[in-house]
């Protein structure tokens, strides 16, 4: 048993690839991917809700609110991309795209799509894994791109204001030039908008230490379906005035409004941050790694994730990476982050050394060098890109008490045996949310149905829920049930008829269809 480069900075250099370098399009591009079927085929079962169709007369109208044709797009090439979703699991067959760059613009579009019942489907930077960034069938997509200003950035407050076509990894690095940090932090940061992360709730890589954007988020501004701009924004932590309407937009997809600015609180950036590798024997010395974690580095914990044999396989194999320790059945990467480099490798070190003399953890790196911290995270942040190299990959993102944690992984693999490439369990055991990924060389309905509802009634006997992070989308929305009981249901489906009577906003999304 040992512990190699004990805050040293000689661990193995790594290769370098972001999540963007590797988005679908270049996959699809090179063939390495299948294009999927269209959803309407797909998944016949769904049918056309009662709107209008896009005419030559809409598509002038918008020319005339978008002050010309190149924010208006309309040739079938250069709308591909924006009907296919990330996973390629879904295709719907929109016939126009549109590019607003303000709130007003975005006002103008829903008030006449609203008046002339067309049906649209906000769109950030369409990494989402549900299904839910993309048409269904023909909605008008409004794709959030080009509204990326950032107004403000306070170091005093802490407060970031932007439109929410940002991508988060511009936030962070503006963010950091001002001593703050992004409260999230996500593998598709290259990619993903703050205004698709606030519409998701996405959770990602530090939520145990900075909570979930209902609280990072001060206020939004949203436009909802027929055109009313709801200015939520807010600059201050504290605001009890009544029901905080913010959260009806956070996490809600796209079905209740389109977000066009928020407000975000930074914490100030660390000025040590540590990240260890560690490899373990079992699922159990991972729960009990995790316990021993927060006891003995409180406060500066920022991140814990765990990995089993396989993810790690599946990110070193397509990226060509190498791991800094030798193989184990389960690793886990946990950060600190804390102001007193001295008192910070001091309460590491406490708590590593007492966790390999009880056997927990048998191996392991750690370092405090920014290149190998980021090459160290690279083989966690690839996996998910690295299983869909796979072929196709079947995305499950649970949350799950962690007694039973690891164990559908091992009952999924032998349900589905031979038919799946892989079967992995990685994810932010931090958070008790387990990412189960089904990897194979193309789609095939005979391994969807031995998933599911099979994984959703599993997480929903152990009081699961079957979206931890990554939202109901379009794949998700009939087995919303098995997480919200039917007066929550009931409430939902009236909110949205209240909020959106024509229901134009991403229809077949979130709610199943009634
Ligand atoms: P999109 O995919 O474009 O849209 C997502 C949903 O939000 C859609 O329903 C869309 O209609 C809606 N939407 C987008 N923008 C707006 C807007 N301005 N107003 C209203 N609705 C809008 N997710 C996590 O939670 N944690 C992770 O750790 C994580 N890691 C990932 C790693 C990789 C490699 C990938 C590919 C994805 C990952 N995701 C993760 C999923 C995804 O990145 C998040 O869901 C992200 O928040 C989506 O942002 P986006 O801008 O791409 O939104
Ligand atoms: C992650 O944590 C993301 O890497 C993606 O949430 C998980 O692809 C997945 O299953
Ligand atoms: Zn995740």
């Amino acid at each position: 048993m040992y512990l190699r480069s004990l805050f040293s900075t000689t661990g193995k250099q790594l290769s370098h690839r972001t999540a963007s370098q590797t988005s679908w399009l270049r996959q699809f591009a090179s063939g390495h991917r299948e294009i999927p079927a269209l959803t309407k085929e797909r998944y016949p079962s769904i049918k056309r809700g009662q709107f209008s169709e896009v005419s030559d007369s809409d598509v002038a109208q918008f020319e005339s609110i978008l002050g010309g044709s190149n924010r208006v797009l309309t040739q079938p090439e250069e709308i591909q991309g924006y009907n296919i979703d990330y996973l390629g699991s879904v295709r719907g067959f929109s016939r126009v795209v549109l590019k607003p760059k303000s709130t007003d613009e975005v006002s103008e579009i829903l008030r006449y799509c609203n008046e002339r019942k067309l049906a649209v489907c906000p769109q950030g930077g369409n990494t989402g894994l549900v299904g839910g960034s993309v048409p269904v069938f023909d909605e008008i997509v409004i794709s959030l791109q080009l509204m990326d200003k950032i107004e403000r950035i306070d170091e005093y407050s802490g407060i970031l204001v932007c439109q929410s076509g940002c991508v988060l990894e511009t936030l962070e690095q503006k963010a950091a030039e001002k001593g703050l940090v992004m409260p999230l932090d996500l593998g598709a940061k290259g990619s993903c908008h703050i205004g698709g992360n606030v519409s998701t709730n996405a959770g990602g890589l530090r939520l145990v230490r900075y909570g979930n954007l209902h609280g990072s988020v001060l206020g939004v501004e949203a436009v909802t379906a027929d055109g009313r701009i709801m200015d939520l924004m807010s600059n201050f932590k504290k605001d009890n005035t009544g029901y905080h309407l913010k959260h009806l937009f956070i996490g809600s997809e796209g079905t209740l409004g389109v977000i066009t600015r928020l407000s975000i609180f930074c914490p100030t950036a660390s000025k040590s941050v540590n990240v260890a590798f560690l490899g373990l024997e079992n699922y159990e010395s991972v729960k009990n790694t995790f316990l021993a974690a927060k006891q003995g580095l409180g406060e500066i914990l920022s991140s814990c994730e765990m990995i089993d044999a396989l993810s790690l396989e599946s990110s070193t194999y397509h990226f060509n990476l190498q791991s800094p320790i030798d193989k184990y059945p389960f690793y886990m990467l946990i950060e600190t982050s804390g102001s007193n480099m001295n008192h910070d490798e001091e309460k590491l070190t406490n708590f590593l050394t007492s966790a390999m003399e009880k056997g927990l953890v048998i191996d392991g790196t750690v370092t405090n060098e920014p290149t190998k911290m980021r090459n160290i995270w690279k083989l966690r942040e690839l996996i998910a890109d690295s299983l869909i190299n796979d072929g196709y990959c079947f995305k499950y993102d649970i949350s799950l008490p962690l007694d039973n944690f690891y164990d559908i992984v091992l009952a999924v693999r032998e349900r589905v045996g031979p038919l799946a490439t892989k079967v992995t369990g990685y994810g932010h055991i931090g958070d008790s949310n387990l990412h189960l990924n089904v990897s194979c060389s193309k789609y095939g309905t005979e391994i969807h149905k031995l998933l599911e509802p099979y994984v959703y009634e599993y997480t929903s006997n152990v009081r699961g829920s079957v979206s931890a992070e990554h939202g109901i989308g379009f794949l998700k929305t009939k087995y919303l049930k098995y997480s919200k009981r039917p007066e929550s249901l009931a409430l939902m489906h009236q909110l949205k008829q209240l909020m959106d009577p024509n229901g134009i906003l991403n229809p077949y999304k979130v709610l199943p269809q009634v």
